[in-house]
Parts: C-alpha cells; structure tokens; sequence
C-alpha cells in the first residue's frame, strides 16, 4: 500500500496544480488521524485522500462523463464542478488502479455526501473540509474539535454550513446535498430524543 500510494502522489503531483495537491495532502493526513480516532482502515483513508480530488483540476467534465457512459444530472450539467467527484470515483478505479469499494465510494460521495455513509465515506468528507490549509470558513474551529469528537453531528454541521453558504451565494442546491443533510438531520433529533 506505502507503494502505491508514493506512485500516485507523484502521478498526482503532475496532474494537480500546486494548490490542489496541497490540498490533497492535507486530506490524506487528516482523513488518516480521523481514521486513529475512530478504528477505521488508516491505509484506506490515505488513499481515499489522495485521490479524492484526482480530478478537480480536468476541464471538460460534461464531455468526459458522456465518453465514460457516467450520468450527469440537470444540475451538475449547470454546475458541471460538481462532477469531479463522480469522475474522481471512476479514475481512481480505471486510471489509478484501486479497487476497493469502500475508497471509491467514499471518492464518489465526497462533494455531497449520501445518506447512509460508511465510516469511511464519512471521514473523507469530513477531512476534505477541515483539513489544516483549508480556508477559514464559519465555525472551524468548532467544527474542527468536534470532528473528533462527534462524527455524525460533525457530518451535519458541515452539511448545514455548506447550505448556508449556497444559498448565500445562489447556488442551486444538488438535489443529493439536501437529502444527505435530511437524512442526518433527522439522525441526530432522534437521538436527542
Ligand atoms: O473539491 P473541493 O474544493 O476540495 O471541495 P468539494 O469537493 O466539497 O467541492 C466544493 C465545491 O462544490 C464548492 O464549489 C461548492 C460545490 N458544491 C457542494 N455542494 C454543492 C455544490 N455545488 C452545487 N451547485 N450544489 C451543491 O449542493
Ligand atoms: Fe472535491
Ligand atoms: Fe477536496
């Protein structure tokens, strides 16, 4: 795995920008102490935060999708950034040879989460957001501690800054977006029960 995975760093170090690679480490070592906390695969998590943004920085996403037979919705027609996740998921399986599931999955569902996340899935789209060059967005700190803290109301809270913001920005929403922040909304009240 140690390998493998200073194979697709340097692979991925040409294909990123220097930002974006940054990034992707940042990830990978967040999402691998998250993974300590939390008794997940440390090894999965390192993969699954390097590649997950394997292809934020291809252009052409719509086109590419259509060549992969991969659907694209109305909205990630019209917001075709969103679709790098689903793209990422496909590369990291044909481009960079994984195939595990789980980190696939987790590269598929990083930009707008699902509901009924595994642990890992949860873990990337936790990491991808707090990770130490990230900008301060509203509530990092906070954020911060309890993604070590409480990974399901983390999920949430994110989820629930996340709209917020596109709203803010007049974003349409994707569709999954809100049913993720549903779902774990939901989660939570009937714990508080
Ligand atoms: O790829 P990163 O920048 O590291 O992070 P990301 O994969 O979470 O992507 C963030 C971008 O995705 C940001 O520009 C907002 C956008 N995004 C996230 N959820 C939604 C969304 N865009 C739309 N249109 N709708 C969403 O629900
Ligand atoms: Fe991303
Ligand atoms: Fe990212």
């Amino acid at each position: 795995m140690n390998q493998k995975i200073t194979r697709i760093r340097r692979k991925l170090m040409a294909e990123l920008d220097k930002e974006r690679y940054e990034h992707t480490l940042g990830v990978m070592y967040t999402a691998a102490s998250m993974a300590m906390r939390y008794d997940a695969d440390i090894d999965k998590a390192l993969m699954a935060g390097l590649l997950h943004d394997c292809a934020k920085c291809i252009s052409g996403e719509n086109k590419l999708c259509g060549r992969y037979h991969l659907s694209v919705s109305e909205v990630e027609k019209s917001n075709p950034s969103l679709l790098h996740a689903k793209l990422g998921a496909f590369l990291a399986a044909k481009k960079y040879h994984v195939d595990d599931k789980e980190i696939v999955n987790a590269i598929a569902s990083h930009t707008t989460g699902r509901p009924h996340m595994s642990l890992l899935e949860k873990i990337i789209y936790i990491a991808d957001y707090i990770e130490p060059g990230r900008e301060e967005l509203p509530n990092m700190a906070e954020v911060r501690k309890l993604a070590f803290h409480d990974i399901d109301a983390c999920l949430y809270r994110i989820l629930k800054d996340s709209l917020v913001y596109l709203d803010s920005r007049n974003i349409p929403i994707d569709p999954m977006t809100e049913k993720s922040y549903q779902y774990y909304k939901e989660k939570l009240d009937q714990k508080e029960e």
